[in-house]
């Protein structure tokens, strides 16, 4: 029998990337997407079937995380037996000019939709998308045991989803589970991000587009796993025999200037002529080393991540500049 899961934030990175894995496997695939007057479906165009198909998988509704009776009718009407509660506000750094905004959407969104299920007594597994972010001033390694510390309204908002998937499964009995994930990146980032912010520079910089990116903090570590991987291990978590909390991460350092000097190395070009700096992009408060330890995923689920920063950078860039050159046939990289 095929399985029906609903992705909220498909539209989104991970979102496509799941999205494809779970038609892969069979699944009838439901995805929650905003109205919005410009179309924002790109990263999932190329798996959208016309509805009328009888082969057709993939079916969207319009909701937000904001209208819980929505949430109630939609899964109501679908009856997912998985649910993958991907969207947020997932920028930190806009995080602390909409703080409002972030909790009402990356906190309580997750108990609207948490409620959602509990109300109408849907049996369901449910992944959330929790994050590294959480962990935020507690030095490295950080895994499933380090004590939390956020140091955005996005890490906080994070925190208290997290605090609530805990809650509905102790109080109510739910497969409900935490991926706490490690920044992962690919060429379907969101263009704001450090990583795909640099590579789409330095795709405009290599054609003579653009000669210079401006940036914040070079000395922040992180730990850039690549997307596809990472959403395959949502998909474990929610096959598991118990639900858990499981970190994501490769286990390696890199600061955003080793990102930035293996993006601009692989296309040849100096980094240090063409990187300025802009306060703006600083945050009131970073987050100065995510490192993670994924024994845990890696022991109970199988999971092993295989790209490491310094590929994911020559990945990213490839795509990018493929990107300038032909840029209708990359849409779907
Ligand atoms: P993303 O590309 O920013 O996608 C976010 C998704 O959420 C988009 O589909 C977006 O819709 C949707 N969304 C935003 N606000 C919404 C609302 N009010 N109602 C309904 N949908 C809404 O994020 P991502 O990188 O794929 O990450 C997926 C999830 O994992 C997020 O929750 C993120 O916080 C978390 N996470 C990400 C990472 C990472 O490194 N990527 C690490 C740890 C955790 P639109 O397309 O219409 O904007
Ligand atoms: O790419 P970033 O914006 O990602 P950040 O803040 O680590 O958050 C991402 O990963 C989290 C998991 O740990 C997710 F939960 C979250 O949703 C998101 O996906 O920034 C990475 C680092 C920061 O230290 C930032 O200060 O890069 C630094 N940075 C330096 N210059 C910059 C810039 N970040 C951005 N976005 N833009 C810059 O110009």
């Amino acid at each position: 029998m095929s399985k029906t899961a609903l992705i909220t934030g498909i539209t989104g990175q991970d979102g496509s990337y799941l999205a494809e894995l779970l038609l892969s496997k069979g699944y009838t695939v439901h995805g929650l997407i905003r109205r919005a007057s410009t179309f924002n479906t790109h990263r999932i165009d190329h798996l959208y079937r016309d509805p009328h198909d009888p082969d057709s998988k993939l079916f969207l509704h319009y909701g937000d995380l904001s209208d819980g009776a929505r949430l109630v009718t939609l899964l109501a009407e679908i009856h997912p037996q998985e649910v993958y509660h991907l969207a947020a506000q997932s920028h930190v750094r806009v995080s602390f000019d909409e703080p409002e905004h972030t909790g009402d959407v990356t906190g309580i969104g997750t108990t609207r939709l948490l409620e959602a299920i509990r109300m109408i007594g849907l049996d369901c597994r449910f992944y959330q998308a929790s994050t590294s972010e959480m962990f935020g001033a507690t030095p490295p390694p950080q895994r499933e045991d380090t004590p939390f510390y956020p140091r955005s309204p996005y890490g906080a908002a994070k925190l208290y989803s997290y605090w609530m998937v805990r809650n509905y499964r102790e109080g109510y009995g739910m497969f409900a589970t935490n991926g706490i994930l490690f920044n992962h990146e690919s060429p379907r980032r969101g263009e704001t991000f450090v990583t795909r912010k640099i590579t789409r520079a330095v795709a405009d910089i290599a054609s003579g587009r653009a000669d210079h990116v401006f940036l914040g903090n070079l000395d922040a570590v992180r730990d850039w796993g690549y997307a596809p991987e990472y959403v395959e291990g949502m998909w474990r978590m929610l096959q598991a025999d118990e639900p858990d909390d499981f970190v994501l991460a490769t286990g390696h350092a890199y600061t955003v200037r080793d990102f930035v000097e293996a993006a601009f190395g692989h296309a040849g070009l100096d980094w240090e002529k063409h990187v300025r700096f802009d306060d703006r992009y600083l945050r009131p408060t970073e987050v100065d080393a995510l490192i993670g330890d994924a024994s845990k995923a890696r022991n109970v689920l199988g999971w092993e991540p295989r790209v490491l920063t310094p590929e994911l950078a020559r990945i990213m860039v490839d795509a990018d500049i493929e990107r300038v050159r032909a840029p209708e046939a990359a849409r779907l990289a």
